[in-house]
């Protein structure tokens, strides 16, 4: 498509465009060919957001790729990996996580056995509202949603570890935001034996190597486990619900009815799951004395104090009630969010002893997070907040370029450069501004 565009934007269109182009492999995106040269679940949803804006074709294949990793399980992996790519070029690649060798893996390509947040059904309903030829468009949902529907089994199946409705992290990664200090206490009570399990240059100075320990063991544990549903529902000693990946996962639900409703199939059941969900997020996520939803621990049993921008992540819930909307805009806007940051939104709580403006998901600004927290309040009706997201994205691409992530004081661009979900999430907010139906 090719949205009506001032000068300065359509020479930023072109300038998010070129990194996409640069960073497709003929088949998929990989984020960013240095650092992440394979397939990411969450990136690829992020991606296909902007490419449905940009080469609709590719955001078709980009999806269908990713799926061909998905396992018998229903098991979407975070990462797909790219057989060409060079054995060493990522750590941790196929040694680590040997699919090959779990029965419910596919076979003709390695991949990791963790989940990142389920954002794949949203990804595809926005696909079809940007779609120009309706007929091949209704093919590729015929296709890819009885996908879609297995890996939502998949989450409600294994993944509700609590019995409450809402989806279970195993592992940092599975979050997106590896190195979250909401990590901080349920990864210090890991007992760890003695030996240090990840190689001593990592790809990168953060998170630290003793992160990477942790990171590393509890792969090699649930690896060992066979990667059984039943290992994870009682044994594996990190699970935590998350309220930015229940988020998405209630957001992609209500999005599976709907396309359940082009496809000629029932959208009731994702519409009752998508109230089980709600009712939990709330229920159990929602910390009323302070105002802010908040990430449990499962295996201890408790909120975990520090507030993240993952709290913000249910600003996606179309029926989150009225005093539950303006407690999380209040924390959004106040010094402890946007309202000290020239450049939101930071990751962490400014004001929380863990903030760290430079460390990746400790502080910096996120261009993902500040995509979803606008198609939240932009759904809400909230123009403020929704202005606010656009606005600081704006400013951090023409300041700093598509990086990676962001100092939120001074925008100063950190991680790789050419990142691609930065560009994508930028053409479609280019495009949804220029031709709001198709937002
Ligand atoms: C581990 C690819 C991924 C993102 C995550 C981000 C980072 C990987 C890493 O990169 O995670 O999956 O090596 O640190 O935290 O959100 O999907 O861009």
């Amino acid at each position: 498509m090719s949205p009506r565009l001032t000068g300065d934007e359509s020479a930023l269109w072109q300038a998010a465009a070129r990194v996409l182009d640069a960073n497709w492999t003929g088949s998929a995106t990989v984020p960013s060919p240095g650092l992440y040269p394979h397939q990411w679940s969450w990136d690829s949803a992020f991606v296909c957001m902007g490419l449905a804006r940009h080469r609709w074709d590719r955001a078709e294949r980009e999806l269908l790729s990713l799926f061909r990793g998905q396992w018998s399980s229903g098991l979407l992996p975070h990462i797909v990996f790219s057989s060409s790519v060079a054995r060493h070029a990522y750590f941790p690649g196929p040694e680590l996580w040997r699919s090959s060798r779990a029965p419910q893996a596919p076979h003709d390509v390695d991949t990791s056995g963790l989940g990142q947040p389920p954002m794949h059904a949203m990804a595809a309903l926005h696909l079809h509202r940007c779609a120009d030829d309706l007929v091949r468009s209704r093919a590729f949902l015929a296709r890819i949603y009885p996908m879609l529907v297995a890996q939502h089994r998949y989450l409600a199946r294994a993944r509700d570890l609590g019995g409450t409705g809402l989806v279970a992290i195993c592992h940092p990664w599975e979050s997106g935001q590896d190195n979250s200090p909401a990590w901080d206490r349920p990864l210090a009570s890991l007992q760890l034996p003695p030996t240090a399990y990840a190689p001593r240059q990592t790809p990168h100075n953060l998170p630290t190597g003793a992160d990477y320990d942790r990171y590393v063991w509890l792969v090699t544990t649930l690896r060992d486990a066979g990667y059984a549903e039943g290992h994870l529902r009682d044994v594996h000693p990190f699970a935590v619900e998350d309220p930015l990946v229940n988020a998405t996962y209630l957001a992609s639900t209500h999005a599976l009815a709907e396309l359940a409703v082009i496809v000629g199939a029932d959208p009731v059941p994702h519409r009752e799951a998508a109230q089980r969900i709600h009712e939990a997020l709330i229920d159990r996520l929602w910390d009323p004395g302070a105002c802010c939803f908040r990430a449990y621990d499962l295996r201890a049993e408790r909120l975990i104090p520090v507030a993240t921008s993952s709290g913000f992540g249910p600003l996606l819930d179309p029926e989150l009630p009225a005093p539950l909307l303006r407690g999380m805009v209040d924390l959004l806007l106040s010094a402890r969010f946007a309202g000290a940051a020239g450049y939101p939104v930071p990751s962490c709580d400014i004001q929380a002893a863990a903030f760290d403006r430079a460390a990746y998901w400790r502080g910096p600004t996120w261009i993902n997070i500040n995509w979803l927290l606008w198609q939240g309040a932009s759904a809400h009706g909230l123009p403020v907040i929704a202005d606010l997201m656009y606005g600081s994205t704006m400013r951090l691409v023409r300041q700093s370029g598509f990086r990676e992530f962001f100092d939120p004081f001074d925008g100063t661009g950190r991680g790789s450069h050419d990142f691609s979900w930065s560009a994508a999430l930028v053409l479609d907010l280019l495009a949804a501004r220029r031709a709001p139906q198709a937002a």
